[in-house]
């Protein structure tokens, strides 16, 4: 498959700036050479500069809405057309809120395919607040809840477009979630594996359980990956750190397996903030675990089933 990069300099969401160099740091520390050399054919579609959704009006419950209104249009455009053409929209972020459009793009393309999208969700946090349930405003917080359809932003996308349903986000890695967010996520049934759920059982067995549902479901995987699912010692490049993340070989293990199960469809590297970034460690580590994903192996093995 072509991977298409599409670079996404959004730092509203997040309540800070910085994330906005997150594309740059990750073409610097060699996304594009990386995957390339592993064989795929690689383009670069350079960075989204969308207009403002001025036809939105701004509001105090969810912060910056014209900027990143204007965002989601494009991204949910740019990723919908690439996966359209066949293609896998690799997105550079950029805060987390951009996964309202690049989830929704692929949301239409599987509707169009008549397949499910499953979403898996690497992240200390749910992201399934709303306007009416943030704590903050911050809009990078209500991004799976937004996609999902259960956070009314109205008029952002066209109304006729699909919904995800949560019944198909796994996420993992999650150890902060806010009091109504935690009722919604039981609510909606989203899948949640905490870092408990990690310690308990191991990645393995995680990965194994969601790999299985996607594949009986003949279904499309989404992957976003917010760096402060790792741990704060192995990336500390990101605004909103959460002692005992994920370990550097978890997380590895996690992409090899989601690579050798050939479902994964589309991927967001997110919250990457360069100005908190140590010495580029945490873009490295996004780019090394991107080539797992791309097939890098320490060793080739047979495959197992799985
Ligand atoms: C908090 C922090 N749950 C909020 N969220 C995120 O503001 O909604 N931090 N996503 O990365
Ligand atoms: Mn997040
Ligand atoms: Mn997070
Ligand atoms: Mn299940």
């Amino acid at each position: 498959t072509a991977i298409t990069l599409i670079g996404v300099p959004l730092e509203e969401g997040s309540g800070r700036k910085g994330c906005a160099m997150g594309p740059a740091a990750l073409r610097i520390a060699g996304i594009h050479e990386t995957l390339a050399e592993l064989g795929h054919t690689v383009v670069d579609s350079g960075d989204l500069r969308p207009a403002l959704a001025s036809d939105l009006a701004d509001r105090a419950d969810a912060k910056n809405l014209q900027i990143i209104a204007g965002f989601t249009r494009d991204l949910e455009v740019r990723t919908y057309d690439v996966a359209a053409a066949g293609g896998f929209p690799l997105i550079l972020g950029g805060d987390h809120a951009l996964a309202m459009g690049s989830v929704s793009g692929m949301a239409r393309h599987a509707a169009e395919v008549g397949r499910p999208l499953f979403v898996l969700w690497l992240d200390a946090h749910a992201d399934f607040n709303s306007p009416e349930t943030s704590p903050s405003g911050n809009i990078h917080g209500m991004p799976v809840a937004f996609f999902c359809g259960h956070a009314e932003i109205a008029g952002i996308l066209p109304k006729d477009r699909p919904f995800v349903d949560p019944k198909r986000v796994y996420q993992v890695g999650i150890r902060s979630v806010d009091p109504i967010e935690r009722e919604q996520i039981a609510k909606h049934g989203v899948n949640v594996f905490d870092m408990r759920s990690i310690d308990e059982q191991g990645v393995g067995a995680i990965m194994r359980h969601v790999l299985r549902t996607v594949k009986e479901a003949n279904g499309l995987l989404h992957v976003s990956l917010d760096v402060d699912f790792l741990d704060p010692d192995l990336a500390p490049g990101v605004g909103t750190t959460v002692p005992g993340g994920a370990t550097f070989r978890e997380a590895h293990l996690i992409l090899e397996l989601l690579s050798d199960s050939g479902l994964v469809s589309s991927l967001d590297l997110v919250e990457l903030n360069p100005f908190l970034d140590d010495r580029g460690k945490s873009a490295r580590i996004l780019v090394e675990l991107a080539a797992s994903l791309f097939g890098r192996r320490i060793l080739d093995r047979p495959t197992l089933a799985a």
